[in-house]
């Protein structure tokens, strides 16, 4: 018997092939499920498609591809194609009614639909412009490969947001600020005469989950990016991603006028340096005809900026947006900012932005990042959303995993993403969630020259996720995982609900075994990368974790109520109410705004000291469960996938214990407290962990 059962599991994961991970959730694969194949047959058989541009060759290839792949399906064009692909005006069978969905599509959204012509039944893909017959044929391939029913469709689907953009950090030299999946995906030496595949390829994943826009380079920028040269190169790139509806964007230094421009001033009000961004701008539109416009890092960690001259940021941010304006262009100018004088750097931003509201161009947008700190595995939301309500502002999510374990943990961050757009800012009073307060998503990509993109194999779904909530930011996260595992895998449920059960717990697991509670930036220096509770020898105080926790012989934790920094004040009051209150703080955030004893009675009943004991114990427990969760899927994959994602988790697992016994060790010459009776004992004494020295490279 067992024997049996051992001969037809190699069977089965012989179905497997072998997979590098390379095809991300457009795999394509054939659908087991023949009677799902047998029924879409009936329905496609041919396709008739209206027009001929590049972005309709696209979409027919894709159609082609997907359909051939997952049903086994030639496509041959008919004049009275199964599929109809085409916009209202190119279709004259299209009814009143029709035309009414339409109307509310707008230039991206798109229209799936059975109608009935000449008694024959078809599917409508339809939208008013390319672009949205893109989406359309995307989103109709996702259906299939999810295995959704497709006889009687009726799906208007119209993008939230008009700004979907990834973020690249990539510098010139193809290294990634914060990159952990190889080097950058552009090949600046070889262009602009050779296009990489990959970048058609990385064009098409980002049209199949809508993101429109991608800023090419690091927000520490080089000028080099501006000079002709590259500008060419650039060129070259915008050329490819026009055709699957992405805008080609750049960072700019804002010192660029003297760097490459041979003047002695980047004040943005000095008229030649005004004259040298128009002329700038101008020669770019000539290359680039819709290229998107700057993201802009000013006065922050040491980039250049306006008050290097005394002027403020809507004065450096007018100035880029005059010289756009006449293109169409925009800047999305950011605030992350934080200086050394503030007692708080939580509240710097707000103060430096929100006194600005009003005073930018209305092509200026301000990007925040969603919290007030820096891309930490639980922040509260930004102040800033919701306090500027003549500015639009964008939200900027980091989807590379900088302190959430880089490419080695698991980490589906989809649940960070909803946690902060669900919450409540009450800036319209009660229901004005962050994401009411949003012109527009970004990203911090998560990309690079590795075989698989992202490096850990699930990190792919957070590149799927900023996609597909940038959309619709009302999708659940549930939603969103189990369509990425579906594509990614299996549409088995055997696998798909154990995985989902993974994904969904994966962030919060993460944030109890490196920072629970509310606590925040406990990392390495620099890298960012494991725990260093004690860190104190940066020169700045607010790099340092010590400015963060604040652990000391009373308690641990940041005052930032009245009696403290009074951050909290930044807030609509019914948000202050939430935290300001020690008592009824919400546990996930109560080191973030009180300094609370270390006998302080959490909600849980068990003390402060032995909740975080408990927290850092059952989520290390809990990722080894994940590891036994995922061995137990073995058939379900092909052996490659199956292999990374499982060395991957045994260093999760034994990274999980680290941080624990770490900052347990570390928290414990506070709190004097033992560790309660029960649980694992430390591998080392505290000693053995501050004297590791991790240098990592990439
Ligand atoms: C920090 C990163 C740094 C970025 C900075 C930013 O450590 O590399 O340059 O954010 O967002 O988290 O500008």
């Amino acid at each position: 018997m067992k024997r049996i059962a051992f001969i037809l599991a190699i069977f089965i994961t012989g179905f497997c092939k072998a997979e590098t991970g390379y095809e991300l959730w457009l795999r394509y694969q054939p659908i087991a499920n023949a009677q799902y194949v047998n029924a879409c047959k009936q329905l496609i058989r041919s396709l008739e498609i209206k027009g001929t541009s590049p972005t309709l060759r696209a979409a027919r290839s894709e159609l082609e591809r997907g359909l051939n792949g997952m049903l086994r399906i030639n496509l041959p064009l008919s004049h009275s194609g199964s599929i109809l692909l085409g916009k209202p005006e190119n279709i004259p069978a299209i009814t009143p009614a029709i035309k009414e969905q339409l109307s509310k599509a707008g230039t991206e959204g798109f229209l799936i639909k059975t109608i009935t012509i000449g008694g024959k039944n078809r599917i409508l893909i339809a939208g008013n412009t390319d672009q949205a017959l893109l989406y359309g044929v995307f989103h109709f391939l996702r259906l299939i490969q999810t295995e959704q029913p497709v006889r009687q469709l009726d799906i208007l689907s119209v993008p939230r947001s008009p700004l979907r953009l990834l973020n690249h950090w990539d510098n010139p030299d193809r290294t990634i600020e914060r990159g952990y999946a190889g080097f950058s995906l552009w090949q600046w030496n070889n262009l602009p005469a050779y296009i990489d595949q990959r970048v058609i390829d990385y064009a098409r994943a980002n049209a199949s989950i809508g993101i429109n826009g991608t800023v090419l380079t690091n927000v520490n920028a080089n000028a080099l990016i501006l000079t002709p040269e590259f500008l060419q190169k650039v060129k070259a790139l915008a050329d490819v991603f026009r055709v699957y509806g992405i805008k080609t964007f750049l960072t700019a230094r804002f010192s660029a006028p003297i760097e490459i421009g041979g003047l002695k001033t980047a004040d943005p009000l000095d008229p030649a340096v005004r004259e040298w961004w128009k002329k700038k701008a101008d020669s770019i539109y000539q290359l680039i005809p819709d290229f998107g416009g700057f993201l802009v890092k000013a006065n922050s960690e040491g980039q250049p900026g306006p008050q290097d001259y005394e002027r403020t940021h809507a004065d450096g941010a007018n100035m880029l947006a005059e010289a756009l304006a006449p293109h169409k262009g925009i800047v999305m100018w950011r605030a992350f900012v934080y200086s050394h004088t503030s007692d708080d750097r939580f509240k710097q931003a707000y103060e430096e932005f929100k006194p600005l509201d009003g005073k930018f161009s209305s092509n200026v947008l301000v990007q925040v990042k969603n919290g007030p700190i820096d891309f930490q595995p639980r922040e509260p939301f930004s102040p800033l959303f919701g306090a500027m309500p003549a500015t639009p502002l964008m939200m900027e999510f980091q989807l590379t995993q900088e302190y959430l374990g880089q490419s080695t943990h698991l980490v589906y961050q989809a649940t960070l993403y909803k946690e902060t757009l669900d919450a409540d800012t009450y800036t319209n009073g009660k229901g004005s969630p962050v994401s009411s307060t949003l012109s527009g998503f970004a990203g911090v990509a998560n990309i690079g020259n590795d075989l698989n993109w992202c490096g850990h194999p699930f990190a792919q779904s957070n590149w799927y996720a900023l996609g597909r909530l940038s959309w619709d930011y009302t999708l659940s996260s549930e939603t969103i995982a189990t369509e990425w595992i579906k594509q990614t895998f299996t549409p088995q449920p055997a696998f798909v609900q154990p995985v989902l059960k993974m994904m969904m717990r994966s962030r919060e697991l993460l944030v109890n075994y490196m920072t629970p509670l509310g606590l925040t930036h406990m990392m390495y220096n620099d890298h960012h990368y494991g725990p260093m509770p004690w860190g104190n020898t940066l020169n700045r105080p607010d790099w340092n974790p010590v400015y963060y926790h604040k652990a000391d012989k009373a308690g641990i934790g940041f005052n930032r109520t009245g009696s403290g920094s009074n951050a909290l004040r930044q807030y609509a009051a019914p948000v202050q109410q939430q935290f300001e209150n020690i008592d009824n703080c919400p546990d996930d955030y109560l080191l973030w705004f009180h300094h609370a004893s270390w006998d302080h009675k959490m909600q849980s009943g068990r003390t402060l000291w032995d909740e975080l004991c408990y927290r850092y114990h059952t989520a290390t427990d809990s990722v080894r469960a994940m590891q036994q969760q995922w061995k137990s899927l073995q058939r379900f994959v092909d052996a490659e996938r199956f292999s990374h994602v499982q060395q991957m988790l045994a260093i999760q697992a034994s990274e999980a214990a680290w941080w624990r016994d770490a900052c347990l060790l570390y928290f414990q010459t506070f709190s004097g407290k033992p560790f309660p009776a029960g649980y694992e004992q430390p591998k080392h004494d505290l000693e053995y962990y501050k004297d590791l020295r991790i240098h990592l490279t990439y």
